[in-house]
Order: C-alpha cells, then structure tokens, then sequence
C-alpha cells in the first residue's frame, strides 16, 4: 500500500469504540449503554467459555477427532456482542466460523463439532435456534437472509435479521445483489461483517481501495464500522442496527474490525503469508482481557469470580470433548437423509440400490453388480 490514503477513501475512518484494549470506558454521543455489573460479568463469561470450546476443537482436530475445524480466535468479541444484541424472535445466517453465536443462539457446541467431525450435516433444527445452519459458500447466506428479511417484511413480523461474512465476501457477487436487494426493498436485515484482516492468505487490501463499511452508502444505506474485539460497542451498535430493522428503517453494514488470530482452519499455516508481529501487536487488543481489566478497575468482580469462570471453562471443554468422542458415527445409508424434506421415490431407489451393493460384501467377496 502508499502511503497515499486510495481514491475515493476520504475522511479517515472513525471506529466505534466503548471499551479500549486497557479496560477504559469511554462515550460515544450515538452509542450509549448501560450494562449492569451482572451483565459485563455474562459478558465476559460468554467470552471465555466459548474461546474455551474453541480450543478444544482445535485440540480435538489435531488429535485426529475432527476432520476440520475454523478456530474463532479473536472474535469472540464481534460474535458474543452482536449475538447477545439479538432477540429470541431475530434469525441469524451465520458463515463456518460462528461457533458464538451459536453459543448465543443456544445451539450446542458438540452440535458444530459433529458437522467438522463429519457425523452430521449441522445437526440442529434451524428454526428451533432462529439459527441457521452453517454456510461454506462464500457470502451465499447474504442472499439467502435478505430473502429471509424480505419474507419477514410481507408477514409483518417485528423481527429482524442479522447475517454474517467476512471481509473476503465482500468481493462476491452473491453479496453485493443482496446489499442491492435489501436497499431497495429496505430489508430489515444487519449485515455483520467481520473484517478479521483476512481471507485465506489474501490480506484485505487486496479486497478493497476503501473501508468496507463505506462501501454502504454507495448501495443506499448507513454503514460503521465498529470495533470488533470490544464486546461493548459490538453489542451497543448491533443492537442499534437491529432496532433501525425492526422500526423499518432498513438495512446497515456492521464493519467489526477485528483480527484473526488463528489459521484461516486448522489446514492453513498462516507462517507461510503474514509475519509474526503483526499477530503480537494485535494480542495487545484481546477482546477478553480488556474487558477483565474493565471488571477489575471497577472492582466489579474479584478473584473469585475469575477463578469460577475458569473452571466452568475447563469443566465445559471436558464436557464438550467428551460428548464429541462418543457421538454415534452414522450408517452408510445416513447420505441419503434429508436430501428433500420429505419422502423421495429417486432416493428411495438410490438408498435400497447402495444398501444392497454393501450388502453384497458381507461374506467378504463381492457379489453384487453395483460397481
Ligand atoms: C464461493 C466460494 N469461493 C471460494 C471458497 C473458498 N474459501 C473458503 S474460506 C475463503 C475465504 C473467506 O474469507 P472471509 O470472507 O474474509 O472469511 P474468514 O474466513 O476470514 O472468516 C475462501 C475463498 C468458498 N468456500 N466459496
Ligand atoms: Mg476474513
């Protein structure tokens, strides 16, 4: 990059911060919260228990136990801010890395862990959580929640949508139609992207001439960018985007600028494309400690407290680990489920020709003339 700021990038960009990385509370004349002692301590509790799963899945795929895992490390912060701002009644569209929300959502850990360790296809009931399943094809859940939004509009729901992406997605076509869409039809739907810097090995440069939160108003709509490892501000500007969706006011882009301090998944070696200090200088900005310091300041927690969610983490990670090693690996024939939501005469056919071809090995030699 010059150091010329690129064309059409203007006025710097402003981040919405409430809580900075040493634990200061500071005011934002738009985003105003008040958060109880006992909800900065959820809060914080939220945020480690749910780095806690994450490191146990990654442990659980370096062991062999999992076939992949997308670590969240880093973003606790974006996650639990924005999932805590939703409402029972709100549906979120997540991407692979929403292990958070999820948590938020009420969906169970070893729910996400069954889907990377191959035994499920997402396993829970999307609309029992208002929690979809999970989506692995760059920025298709954009369209897929604008349509949502839209559908909620025309029954006259007082819901509104959150869905989730990544700075890489913004380059796909799929997202920029939906910001299209719900401007034009003023979909109450938040779009949350969160720009952990990168996309794989592409860094967010090679994605953008401006900030991404500014690419809104080109559609139509207002855009921030928020600070994604405070957990505050996350929750104060989510919750505001969704109220606007809900009063039908429409559509915002959520820029959370946050990192990823992780490989993209536990196949990728980031060594191989960024440099190690730029990782140290953003684990100065750790969405956790910061708000442990905050607590600890304001004397709104003591070293009882902190010793209690670390066990509770520790006694979660067993938990979760253990849940994971005795999930029931599915039949052969489990594929064929929920293809269509109901009865198919095709699959039908298909399953009883695979039931029968394996069937033909079990007296060791193949009889059978499935090959
Ligand atoms: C349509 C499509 N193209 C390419 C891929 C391969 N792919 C998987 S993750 C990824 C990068 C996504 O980056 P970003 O949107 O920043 O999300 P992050 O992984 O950083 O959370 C790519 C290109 C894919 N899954 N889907
Ligand atoms: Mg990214």
């Amino acid at each position: 990059m010059t150091a010329e700021a690129p064309r059409g990038a203007d006025a710097p960009p402003e981040l919405i911060q409430l809580l900075t990385p040493e634990g200061e509370r500071v005011e934002h004349p738009d985003y105003d919260i008040e958060l109880t002692a006992e909800e900065v301590r959820s809060l914080y509790r939220d945020l480690v228990l749910v780095r806690r799963i994450d490191l146990e899945a990654v442990a659980l795929q370096r062991q062999g136990e999992l076939g992949l895992w997308a670590s969240l490390l880093g973003q606790e912060a974006a996650q639990i801010g924005s999932g805590r701002a939703l409402t029972d009644a709100d549906m979120a569209f997540p991407t692979y890395r929403e292990h958070a929300v999820a948590w938020c959502r009420n969906v169970d850990p070893v729910k996400l862990l069954g889907m990377f360790r191959g035994v499920n296809h997402g396993g829970w009931d999307p609309y029992e959580h208002n929690f979809h399943l999970y989506t692995i094809v760059i920025g298709s859940q954009t369209l897929h929640a604008v349509g949502y939004a839209m559908g909620a509009q025309r029954d006259g729901a007082e819901s509104a949508t959150i869905v989730y992406f990544g700075d890489g997605a913004t380059s796909q076509g799929d997202v920029n139609e939906s910001f299209i869409w719900a401007s034009v039809f003023n979909a109450p739907v938040v779009f949350f992207c969160q720009n952990n810097q990168w996309a794989i090995s592409e860094p967010l440069e090679k994605q953008t001439r401006i900030p991404l939160y500014k690419r809104a108003s080109g559609f139509g709509f207002p855009g921030v960018r928020v600070d994604g490892n405070d957990v505050f501000a996350c929750l104060a500007v989510t919750r505001k985007a969704l109220a606007d969706a809900r009063n039908g006011l429409g559509p915002t882009l959520i820029e959370a600028f946050t990192y990823r301090m992780g490989a993209h998944t536990t196949s990728d070696d980031p060594t191989r494309y960024r440099v190690a200090g730029e990782l140290e200088a953003w684990k100065l900005k750790d969405p956790i400690e910061r708000v442990k310091a905050y607590l600890f300041k304001n004397q709104l927690a003591d070293q009882e407290f902190f010793e209690k969610v670390d066990a509770e983490a520790d006694a979660l990670g067993k938990d979760v680990r253990r849940r994971c090693l005795e999930l029931p690996d599915p039949g052969p024939e489990a594929i064929f489920d929920h293809v269509y939501s109901g009865p198919h005469a095709m699959v039908d056919k298909e399953r009883e020709q695979y039931l029968a071809y394996l069937a033909s090995f079990e007296n060791g030699t193949e009889t059978g003339t499935g090959r």
